[in-house]
């Protein structure tokens, strides 16, 4: 319904913000973004559908949006559910057999099929896969004493191309295999760096529940390069659950993904922020 009489919103200011867009989308037009969806960013349906809606408008306008999800929260209230024990060493997650089929079940059915759901919801045509479908990351162990934790060592990105190219978008969860075919537990960071590494990614946006890289007074730092990240993580002012996470944009950096940014997944439209405005958002590392 046309809506000149409704003055509750500026439409002008509407039209003006979409005009304003426009060298963004040029400048990302075909570009390759891979966006890790943490299990902590991952609210309510509602902030589902507003991540969804990003999602999906990427896609429209050209760019190539992978995603690759956690779900660390989900996976324990399952083994919550089922009795079983679990404990975390280093930030993995110990795999045990039991363990392992229960993070399958959960990351590559329930979580994944809930974010394809979410992007088909709002008009996009989202495929689900893991890391096991076509042999997309071929792992190894990474230590005898988790058990089925993997390490991301062989990438077969093709399907992910197969999939852009019939204007789809792939949702990845992070179970790789090993050369025997065994399931492997990846964490989700780690795996989304890999993907973007393979994928030779313009962008890797880690989609977490804190604002960005904050330096010793506890501001948000907004541009990093590979070096200060260092520096800050000798001196301690990186720590805890935010050095996966640097290491991983790190490790992206070098196998050829030109930035990665670390923000905050439940802020309201994260992703436009930072690929489509001037403002941009969170810590934005580059080499
Ligand atoms: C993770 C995989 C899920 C994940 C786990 O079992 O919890 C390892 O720890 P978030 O939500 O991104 O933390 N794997 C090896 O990474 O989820």
């Amino acid at each position: 319904m046309r809506k000149r009489t409704d003055m509750t919103r500026d439409w002008i200011a509407t039209a003006r913000t979409l005009s304003e867009a426009l060298p963004y989308l040029q400048r990302y037009e075909g570009a390759t973004v891979v966006i890790k969806l943490g299990g902590h960013a991952m609210g309510s349906d509602e902030a589902m559908d507003s991540f969804a809606r990003d999602i999906v408008l990427m896609s429209q306008v050209g760019v190539h949006p992978v995603i690759v999800h956690g779900g660390g929260p989900a996976i324990n209230e399952m083994l919550g559910k089922l009795d079983i024990q679990f404990e975390f060493v280093n930030g993995k997650r110990v795999t045990s057999q039991p363990v392992m089929d229960v993070v399958e079940m959960v990351l590559a059915g329930l979580v994944n099929k809930r974010v394809v759901a979410a992007i088909n919801r709002q008009g996009g045509r989202a495929v689900g896969l893991s890391g096991k479908d076509a042999n997309l990351m071929v792992c190894r162990q990474t230590d005898p004493a988790l058990g089925f934790v993997g390490t991301p060592e062989r990438m077969n990105t093709d399907v992910v191309r197969t999939i852009f190219e019939a204007g789809m978008i792939p949702v990845i969860a992070p179970i790789g295999a090993d050369a025997e075919g065994h399931s492997m537990n990846v964490n989700g960071d780690t795996a989304a760096g890999a993907i973007a590494g393979a994928l030779k990614a313009r962008r890797l946006l880690l989609l977490t529940d804190v604002p960005g890289v904050k330096d010793a007074s506890g501001t948000v730092v907004t541009e990093l390069t590979a070096g200060q990240i260092r520096q800050m993580t000798a001196e301690g002012t990186i720590a805890g659950g935010m050095i996966p996470k640097t290491e991983t944009a790190l490790a992206a950096l070098q196998s050829g993904v030109r930035a990665a940014v670390i923000l905050d997944g439940r802020a309201p439209n994260a992703c436009l922020l930072e690929l489509f405005t001037d403002h941009g958002a969170g810590s934005i590392i580059r080499s």
